[in-house]
């Protein structure tokens, strides 16, 4: 499916020469992934929540991620921030603000495009040789999986680094599974 605004607009994950990373998907939970840095589905003021994030609060030192989500001072939708891991397995939790869907018009796509690239640059610039990512804003924010799937995968297929080894995409279900497994045989 074309997008038409989805297109990278380049930046560091961009490097020509760098060779692309592997884009593995799974089915799970990201909180218990065995990678360097775990991205959050988080909100604007970074002030917790529900699904991922609320998951993400609960396996980290919840008391001591709000404190240093406090301290990012809030984060822009498709922008990202890191914190520390706190407990989880990874080492840094990069928090990225997916957009809320509101029929595709405002947007939309490119936001949550944004979202993966800066997630990846944000990771990459802390030496993370390995990423996991939810189907960020599928859930609370309303966007439609099919699309979100398609645009992730494009994004990330999109970035070159020479840090960055593994991208695993986490489904929270298996019909998210099986269009992960779509985008990455035909996209
Ligand atoms: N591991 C992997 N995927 C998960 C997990 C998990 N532990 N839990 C849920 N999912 P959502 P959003 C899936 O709602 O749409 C929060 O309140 C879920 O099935 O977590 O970006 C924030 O604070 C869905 O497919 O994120 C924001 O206010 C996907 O992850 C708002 O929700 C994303 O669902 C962000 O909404």
């Amino acid at each position: 499916m074309s997008t038409g605004e989805d297109h990278d607009r380049g930046g560091a994950g961009q490097s020509a020469g760098f060779p692309a990373p592997r884009i593995i998907a799974v089915l799970g939970d990201v909180t218990t992934m065995q990678v360097d840095a775990v991205v959050n589905a988080a909100n604007r003021a970074l002030a917790g929540g529900a699904g991922v994030d609320g998951a993400i609060h609960r396996a980290a030192r919840a008391a001591t991620l709000r404190a240093a989500c406090r301290a990012l001072g809030g984060c822009e939708p498709g922008d990202a921030k890191a914190t520390p891991g706190f407990g989880l397995r990874a080492r840094w939790i990069v928090h990225t603000v997916g957009p809320v869907w509101n029929g595709g018009g405002r947007g939309e796509r490119a936001v949550l495009a944004s979202c993966y690239r800066r997630s990846f640059e944000v990771a990459e610039s802390l030496g993370a040789r390995s990423i996991a990512f939810p189907a960020i804003a599928t859930g609370v924010y309303g966007f439609p999986p099919e699309l979100a799937a398609g645009i992730a995968v494009r994004t990330l297929r999109s970035l070159r680094s020479a840090v960055v080894r593994e991208v695993v995409l986490v489904a929270f279900d298996p019909s998210t599974l099986s269009l992960y497994r779509h985008h990455l045989q035909t996209a």
